[in-house]
């Protein structure tokens, strides 16, 4: 075989297959192969490869004889072993300054070892994050690579050339080295957790509290999404509101089992900022929330034994349904406040050289958490790079101050009538937590000193403390 492709790729799934004909619609000649053979030939054959440069590859020595050296080959198959498993194939068939990309979702830590091993043994690895599905895969992801900039030079024209564009500007950059891209990649998903979470609790409240119906929800998702509120999210909820059940005739939302699922990358953020110290607890409650959503079974039985909320509205219901509008937006920009925070940490631990800005800009297309919104994050790091938290821009801090009325009104709203609203909870006490001078630790290290001798500081001196608190 003659090595004319471009490009190869392992792992024919619906990834894979979109990301393929991604290539290939943009004039790459791209080498596929799969481990089941059979679905490299159905997809070689299918009427949306066919006349499309794609060259199918029965083994993966052929897929390495196919491609251009230096070799970029981009695994798209299961996260996990599997990965692992068609790079032990690979490996002994690459040539020093070849690269492999990984660009499925898997584990920073993972990527970190696999790069190690990789660069080693003379290859270059690329963990490489890919946001926005199947449809995104097809018609421009947005694509966070990480790795050395070496590679990046290689390979990154092709990503930039298949990924979504907003005014022009390819959502790709290149994140950072080893692990950074999928360190980046889980984050965004953690955010878009905390995203979705807020707007449901917000929805809860416009339904269980206020009784709007679906259609009336609609109309309000759709006018906020013609604000500062215009995103991906918030334009999918007004058309699923929208939607009627053929069958039943009722709103669509009244017919879905309110049990969420999840594949783990919220879980995997929410432990990265356990484990570097972040406070991340609205994407950590968004992740407990579809927990609790699980527990279906065991929330209709306590139901009966607990018995359930009895709201009652007595106010304006326009009025509350705009608090209901700043009291989302001041909780989203704490949740990506908690994002940027927690990239901003790893960054510092990891030594990458992640930009924050850039980060938010390659986020305006291609993935779920796109938004209006992203824009403004960006000048917020244009304006200081060294910025420690969203929420000490002007921008930012101007918008939170003027909806923090709304927001504690619609929290407060929703504690008194009973109903659970963990994220708006969590962000707003994220809020008032990060701008109070003095918390609550004081007595947490009079008790950790009291039993177990650890010390505290004091307010007054310099040095370390212990007072033997049982002489009193
Ligand atoms: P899957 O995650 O379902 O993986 C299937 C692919 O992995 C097939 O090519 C399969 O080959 C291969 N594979 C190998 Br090799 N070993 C496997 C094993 N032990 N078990 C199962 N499959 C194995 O594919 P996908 O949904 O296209 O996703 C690919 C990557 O992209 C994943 O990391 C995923 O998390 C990520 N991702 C997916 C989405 C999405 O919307 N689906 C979005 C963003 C990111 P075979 O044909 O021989 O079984």
């Amino acid at each position: 075989m003659t090595a004319q492709a471009d490009i190869g790729l392992v792992g024919l799934a619906v990834m894979g297959q979109n990301l393929a004909l991604n290539i290939a619609d943009h004039g790459y000649r791209i080498a596929v192969f799969n481990r089941t053979t059979a679905t490299m030939r159905t997809f070689v054959d299918s009427k949306e490869a066919n006349g499309k440069p794609v060259v199918g590859c029965d083994t993966m020595a052929d897929l390495v004889a196919a491609i251009k050296r230096p070799r970029a080959i981009i695994l798209m198959v299961k996260a996990g072993a599997p990965v692992d498993e068609q790079i032990a194939l690979l490996r002994p068939l690459l040539e020093e300054g070849d690269i492999i990309v990984d660009g499925g979702n898997s584990h920073f830590r993972d990527t970190q070892r696999r790069d190690r091993e990789l660069t080693a043994a003379g290859l270059h690895f690329m963990g490489t994050g890919i946001s926005g599905g199947e449809e995104g895969a097809r018609n421009g992801p947005s694509i966070m690579p990480g790795g050395t900039a070496a590679a990046y030079a290689k390979v990154g024209p092709i990503f930039q050339a298949i990924s979504a564009k907003v005014d022009g500007e390819p959502c790709c950059i290149h994140i950072g080295t080893d692990g950074a891209g999928h360190f980046v990649k889980t984050t965004h998903n953690g955010i878009e957790y905390a995203d979705m979470q807020l707007i449901a609790e917000v929805y809860s409240l416009m339904r269980n509290l206020l009784g709007l119906s679906a259609k009336e929800m609609a109309g309000t998702f759709a006018a906020w999404n013609q604000g500062d509120l215009d995103s991906y999210l918030i334009e999918i909820t007004a058309d699923i509101l929208g939607q009627v059940d053929e069958e039943t005739g009722k709103p669509m939302v009244e017919v879905i089992v309110d049990r969420a699922g999840q594949k783990g990358t919220g879980q995997w953020t929410s432990a990265s900022a356990l484990e570097l110290g972040v406070p991340a607890p609205t994407i950590a409650e968004a992740v407990f929330a579809r927990a609790l959503s699980a527990l279906k079974p065991e929330r209709v039985a306590a139901e009966k034994i607990l018995g359930a909320a009895t709201p009652k509205f007595t106010g304006d219901k326009a009025a509350f349904v705009d608090d209901l509008k700043d009291a989302l937006l001041a909780s989203k920009i704490c949740a990506y406040a908690q994002g940027f925070a927690l990239i901003q940490a790893a960054k510092d631990e990891f030594g990458w050289d992640t930009d924050l800005g850039r980060v938010s800009m390659i986020w305006r297309g291609g993935c779920i958490i796109r938004a209006r919104f992203l824009n403004r994050i960006k000048e917020a790091y244009d304006r200081d790079p060294a910025l420690k938290n969203l929420l000490l821009d002007p921008y930012f801090r101007a918008f939170v101050e003027k909806g923090q009325g709304a927001w504690r009104r619609v929290v407060g709203a929703a504690v008194a009538n009973g109903l659970p609203v963990p994220a708006l909870v969590s962000a707003l006490s994220y809020y008032d937590a990060y701008r109070s001078g003095r918390l609550w630790a004081d007595l947490i290290q009079a008790q950790r000193d009291y039993f177990g001798a650890h010390t505290f500081e004091r307010t007054d001196r310099e040095g370390w403390f212990h007072r033997e608190w049982a002489r009193g």
